[in-house]
């Protein structure tokens, strides 16, 4: 993806070409995929309801969209209306969009629903039709407004909802850090950083880009975006970059640095510095600010200053290091610490030392464990289609593991497993080993689909909390250790459940949780679906220092989810997890070898 010259540091992958294609065209629909969800969303407050015969259509473009495999700007109406899933309605609104840059309708609806009454459907519990309500009935369009209203105990007057309502409503908006100051889910940042990043990269001026601050250090959440641009001319790029269309307002302009504020909410600073401050430059734009503080304690010590034009000598200021990061960390007597590690918890004293762990990298998968297929309700490819697409992604092995039956709408049944294990040894295997799994549904009391014998006839198991979010905490506890304890299940998926900046997930107590995991030779899964990131950061640095092992899987449902992995590893490297720490960084042996013990247990 990156050319040469150009930094993506985030750019997931390395990709084969067929995967190449997938993110290009991706990125080409990309735009027109944001508008299309905006326009649902807005349609679900409109009509009332998600069922809604508009915002099917909606959804079901975007599903289109995303399995397209074409620029759609550059299709015919007819060529549109041809394709499955896409409508009349739809296809005349995505040449409106390729056409004009915009859809008269959308800006219509996000006039009458601006951003901050947006916010409102964030919190879970308040679908459209009671947003209305609370607006009519009380005046309320923004999250500030509705925690007013809560203090003030006026929600329980109107029909529907009570005094328990305005409780679980304060908790959960308390649980998801919405309303003023809301960081943002890195997910919903990264559409508009691939944005900024490929706009500013095809100006000329542009020698390398690099986005920093807490995005680069693979935060879960982002209160700014900070961008590092090096050249010798700024004024053309800061020209571009405050009037890309991302832009709603902006807060400063200069030679060196501007600010604005995106569409969406978000501000993003843009830095433009001289080729040879670079490396400075982005070092301390990266942060964390605690990393920085530290750094620069160092350099003191030896009687240098570092700041972000570079490390140079307190007296006379002859420049020590400046060009890359590398060099300036080498000269502070430290190897170079990869961005997510950076949040000055041991990092340094451990570099200082030569015993900083050497994090586990995407290089070092060797296999995917959590993958879906068209079996299950939800799956967007067929079992053939994900093998071709795990075998292109250079593993070798990988699990497949529909959901269980206990999961309504897309769990698929016995009969459906075992005619699913006949087709996968039918395939035969061409030096890619596929064990057959499943998605196991954890039950309120820990208890698992299917019956003991049926699930010991698989060859992975994989257990996920769907339901019951609202237990306590003694229970969601209970649950989780029951699943670990059994021997049908290798791994824990997406531990505590949540949706970044959407839905808290389970409470539970996380020490006994990863002892049991350690002491039954159950994974943790590493989640690395975008709104998930799930086992987080501090999870997995205790887990690793209890010694639990971990997987790191994409949960793909379609093969541009593949994507995935490359999320997964840098969370993995927030939590300092090595290759030994992940299971499917193993050779196929060890891994095998130790999946067979606990189904064994
Ligand atoms: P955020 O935006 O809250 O998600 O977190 P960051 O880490 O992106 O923080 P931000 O945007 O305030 O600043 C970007 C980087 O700039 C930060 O990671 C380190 C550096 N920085 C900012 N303020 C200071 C400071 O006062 N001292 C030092 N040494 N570095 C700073
Ligand atoms: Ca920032
Ligand atoms: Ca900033
Ligand atoms: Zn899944």
């Amino acid at each position: 993806m990156a050319e040469p010259g150009l930094r993506f540091p985030l750019s997931p992958i390395s990709q084969t070409e067929n995967q190449v294609r997938f993110l290009k065209v991706a990125a080409a629909n990309r735009g027109l995929e944001a508008a299309l969800s905006e326009l649902a969303i807005l349609t679900e407050l409109e009509e009332g309801s998600p069922q809604a015969f508009r915002v099917r259509a909606y959804e079901n473009g975007i599903t289109a969209l995303a399995a397209l495999g074409r620029d759609a700007s550059q299709m015919s109406l007819a060529e549109l209306k041809a394709v499955r899933g896409i409508g009349e309605g739809i296809a005349r609104k995505i040449r409106e969009y390729a056409d004009t840059g915009g859809i008269a309708r959308l800006e219509e609806l996000r006039k009458k629903y601006p951003p901050s009454f947006l916010e409102l459907t964030r919190v879970p519990g308040l679908g459209p039709k009671k947003l209305t309500e609370l607006r009519k009935l009380l005046g309320i369009e923004s999250v500030a407004a509705l925690q007013e209203a809560i203090s003030a105990e006026r929600l329980r007057d109107i029909p529907g909802f009570g005094e328990k309502t305005e409780e679980n409503l304060k908790r959960a908006i308390e649980r998801l850090g919405l309303g003023e100051g809301r960081r943002h889910p890195i997910g919903e940042v990264m559409p508009l950083v691939n944005a900024i990043v490929a706009e500013l990269a095809a100006l000329p001026q542009v020698k390398t880009i690099l986005p920093c601050g807490s995005y680069r250090r693979f935060s879960e959440t982002i209160g700014d975006l900070d961008i590092v641009v090096a050249s010798r001319k700024a004024v053309p790029i800061m020209d571009r970059f405050v009037s890309l269309p991302e832009v709603r307002e902006v807060l400063a302009k200069g030679d060196t640095k501007s600010a604005v504020i995106t569409s969406a909410g978000v501000q993003v600073d843009l830095r433009v510095v001289a080729p040879q401050e670079f490396g400075a430059a982005s070092l301390y734009f990266t942060g964390s600010k605690a990393h920085n503080i530290n750094l620069r304690q160092r350099a003191l010590a030896k009687n240098w200053t570092l700041n972000e034009y570079g490390l140079s000598q307190l007296e006379g200021g002859k420049v020590v290091a400046q060009r890359s990061e590398g060099d300036i960390y080498q000269a502070l007597g430290l190897s170079l610490i990869p961005p997510p590690m950076r949040e000055d918890t041991g990092e340094i004293e451990a570099a200082a030392k030569g015993s900083l762990p050497r994090p586990i990298e995407l290089s070092d998968i060797k296999g995917d464990l959590h993958l879906h297929t068209d079996l299950s309700g939800d799956g967007r490819a067929s079992l053939e289609t994900m093998l071709a697409s795990v075998r292109e992604r250079g593993l070798s092995y990988v699990a497949i593991t529909d959901h269980g039956e206990d999961l309504s709408i897309n769990g698929v049944s016995r009969d459906q497993l075992r005619r699913q294990r006949k087709r996968i040894q039918q395939l035969g295997s061409d030096g890619l080993t596929v064990l057959h799994g499943c998605e196991l549904n954890i039950g309120s009391d820990g208890d698992l689909d299917y019956d003991p014998d049926f699930i010991a006839e698989l060859d992975w198991g994989v257990a996920s909390v769907h339901s019951h979010f609202d237990l306590d905490r003694t229970r969601q506890t209970r649950r989780l250790l029951a699943a670990i304890a059994n021997p049908g299940v290798n791994a824990i998926g997406h531990l505590s459940g949540r949706k970044l900046g959407r839905r808290p997930g389970i409470e539970f107590e996380l020490e006994p949780v990863l002892e049991a995991a350690a002491a039954t030779g159950t994974a943790i899964e590493i989640n690395g679906a975008i709104d998930r990131l799930d086992a987080n950061a501090e999870v997995v640095r205790r887990g690793v220092e209890l010694g639990v092992v971990f997987t790191i899987s994409t949960d793909a449902h379609h093969p541009v989810e593949a994507e995935r992995m490359g999320w997964g590893v840098q969370l993995a490297q927030r939590g300092w997890a090595t290759r030994q720490h992940i299971a499917n960084a193993w050779p196929v042996n060890k891994f095998l070898r130790w999946a067979k013990a606990k189904r064994q247990s």
